[in-house]
Protein backbone atom coordinates (compact mmCIF):
# COMPACT_ATOMS: atom_id res chain seq x y z
CA UNK A 1 0.00 0.00 0.00
CA UNK A 2 1.39 3.42 -0.51
CA UNK A 3 2.19 6.54 1.48
CA UNK A 4 -1.10 8.32 0.05
CA UNK A 5 -3.30 5.52 0.84
CA UNK A 6 -2.25 4.83 4.09
CA UNK A 7 -2.48 8.78 5.03
CA UNK A 8 -6.30 8.71 2.92
CA UNK A 9 -7.21 5.47 5.57
CA UNK A 10 -5.74 7.15 8.54
CA UNK A 11 -7.71 10.21 7.68
CA UNK A 12 -10.94 8.20 7.58
CA UNK A 13 -10.17 6.37 10.55
CA UNK A 14 -9.48 9.51 12.50
CA UNK A 15 -12.86 10.79 11.06
CA UNK A 16 -15.31 8.27 12.73
CA UNK A 17 -18.37 8.73 12.20
CA UNK A 18 -19.50 11.97 11.47
CA UNK A 19 -23.11 13.39 10.89
CA UNK A 20 -24.36 17.20 11.08
CA UNK A 21 -27.78 18.47 11.98
CA UNK A 22 -28.55 21.32 10.28
CA UNK A 23 -30.38 24.16 8.56
CA UNK A 24 -29.55 25.20 5.32
CA UNK A 25 -29.46 28.94 5.71
CA UNK A 26 -28.02 29.07 9.13
CA UNK A 27 -25.11 30.96 10.07
CA UNK A 28 -24.03 28.61 13.33
CA UNK A 29 -23.99 25.74 11.09
CA UNK A 30 -22.03 26.95 8.18
CA UNK A 31 -19.75 27.99 10.99
CA UNK A 32 -19.32 24.12 11.74
CA UNK A 33 -19.30 23.49 7.73
CA UNK A 34 -16.78 26.06 7.11
CA UNK A 35 -14.71 24.31 9.62
CA UNK A 36 -15.34 20.73 8.72
CA UNK A 37 -14.45 21.83 5.03
CA UNK A 38 -10.71 23.38 6.02
CA UNK A 39 -10.26 20.40 7.92
CA UNK A 40 -11.58 17.72 4.89
CA UNK A 41 -13.44 15.65 7.47
CA UNK A 42 -16.37 14.00 5.72
CA UNK A 43 -19.11 14.03 7.01
CA UNK A 44 -23.03 13.28 6.19
CA UNK A 45 -25.62 16.17 6.40
CA UNK A 46 -29.18 16.20 7.58
CA UNK A 47 -31.23 18.96 6.92
CA UNK A 48 -33.49 20.17 9.75
CA UNK A 49 -36.82 21.33 9.05
CA UNK A 50 -37.11 23.56 12.08
CA UNK A 51 -40.95 23.87 12.41
CA UNK A 52 -41.14 20.25 12.24
CA UNK A 53 -37.62 18.93 14.29
CA UNK A 54 -36.44 15.11 13.40
CA UNK A 55 -36.51 13.08 17.11
CA UNK A 56 -33.09 12.77 16.04
CA UNK A 57 -32.41 16.63 16.77
CA UNK A 58 -34.67 16.38 20.07
CA UNK A 59 -32.73 13.55 21.15
CA UNK A 60 -29.49 15.05 20.29
CA UNK A 61 -29.98 18.65 21.56
CA UNK A 62 -32.34 18.31 24.94
CA UNK A 63 -31.51 21.54 25.66
CA UNK A 64 -31.57 23.84 23.07
CA UNK A 65 -33.57 21.71 20.15
CA UNK A 66 -31.21 23.80 18.08
CA UNK A 67 -29.30 23.35 15.39
CA UNK A 68 -25.94 22.69 14.44
CA UNK A 69 -25.48 19.51 16.24
CA UNK A 70 -21.84 17.69 15.03
CA UNK A 71 -22.80 13.67 16.09
CA UNK A 72 -19.83 12.11 16.60
CA UNK A 73 -19.37 8.63 16.54
CA UNK A 74 -22.87 8.59 18.25
CA UNK A 75 -22.11 11.24 20.80
CA UNK A 76 -23.40 14.76 20.34
CA UNK A 77 -21.76 18.21 20.55
CA UNK A 78 -24.14 21.33 20.19
CA UNK A 79 -23.47 25.10 19.92
CA UNK A 80 -21.19 26.21 17.07
CA UNK A 81 -18.47 27.33 18.36
CA UNK A 82 -18.31 24.50 20.55
CA UNK A 83 -18.31 22.35 17.93
CA UNK A 84 -15.30 23.98 16.01
CA UNK A 85 -13.61 24.17 18.85
CA UNK A 86 -14.16 20.66 19.31
CA UNK A 87 -12.84 19.74 15.71
CA UNK A 88 -9.93 22.05 15.79
CA UNK A 89 -9.43 19.52 19.13
CA UNK A 90 -9.66 16.43 17.09
CA UNK A 91 -8.35 17.14 13.78
CA UNK A 92 -5.25 18.86 15.28
CA UNK A 93 -2.89 17.70 12.43
CA UNK A 94 -4.12 20.01 9.97
CA UNK A 95 -4.91 23.52 8.95
CA UNK A 96 -5.47 25.06 12.26
CA UNK A 97 -8.43 27.19 12.94
CA UNK A 98 -7.24 29.75 15.31
CA UNK A 99 -4.01 31.88 14.49
CA UNK A 100 -0.97 31.13 16.38
CA UNK A 101 -0.35 34.15 17.97
CA UNK A 102 -2.31 34.76 21.13
CA UNK A 103 -3.34 38.18 20.67
CA UNK A 104 -4.38 37.25 17.06
CA UNK A 105 -6.05 34.69 18.41
CA UNK A 106 -7.95 36.53 21.10
CA UNK A 107 -9.10 39.09 17.95
CA UNK A 108 -10.74 35.77 16.23
CA UNK A 109 -12.32 34.88 19.68
CA UNK A 110 -13.93 38.46 20.13
CA UNK A 111 -15.26 38.28 16.38
CA UNK A 112 -16.97 35.20 16.39
CA UNK A 113 -18.40 36.00 19.86
CA UNK A 114 -19.77 39.21 18.06
CA UNK A 115 -21.04 37.24 15.27
CA UNK A 116 -23.15 35.01 17.85
CA UNK A 117 -24.40 38.09 19.81
CA UNK A 118 -25.29 39.63 16.97
CA UNK A 119 -26.76 36.39 15.31
CA UNK A 120 -28.65 35.07 18.57
CA UNK A 121 -30.62 38.65 18.01
CA UNK A 122 -30.85 38.11 14.14
CA UNK A 123 -32.83 35.07 14.41
CA UNK A 124 -35.26 35.87 17.78
CA UNK A 125 -36.53 38.69 15.29
CA UNK A 126 -37.28 37.29 12.63
CA UNK A 127 -39.12 34.49 14.49
N1 LIG B 1 -25.96 29.49 20.06
C1 LIG B 1 -26.39 28.51 19.10
C2 LIG B 1 -27.44 29.12 18.20
C3 LIG B 1 -28.06 28.08 17.29
C4 LIG B 1 -29.36 28.57 16.68
O1 LIG B 1 -29.87 29.66 17.02
N2 LIG B 1 -29.91 27.77 15.77
C5 LIG B 1 -31.19 28.11 15.17
C6 LIG B 1 -31.08 28.12 13.66
S1 LIG B 1 -30.00 29.38 13.08
C7 LIG B 1 -32.22 27.06 15.55
O2 LIG B 1 -31.94 25.88 15.58
N3 LIG B 1 -33.44 27.51 15.81
C8 LIG B 1 -34.54 26.64 16.11
C9 LIG B 1 -35.32 27.12 17.29
O3 LIG B 1 -34.97 28.18 17.86
O4 LIG B 1 -36.28 26.47 17.65
C10 LIG B 1 -25.18 28.03 18.31
O5 LIG B 1 -24.22 28.79 18.20
O6 LIG B 1 -25.19 26.88 17.84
Amino acid sequence: MDGETNRAREKVAMAGEVVLLDFWASMFGMRVRVALAEKGVKYEYKEEDLRNKSPLLLQMNPIHNKIPVLIHNGKPICESLIIVQYIDEVWHDRAPLLPSDPYQRAQARFWADFIDKKGELYWKNLN
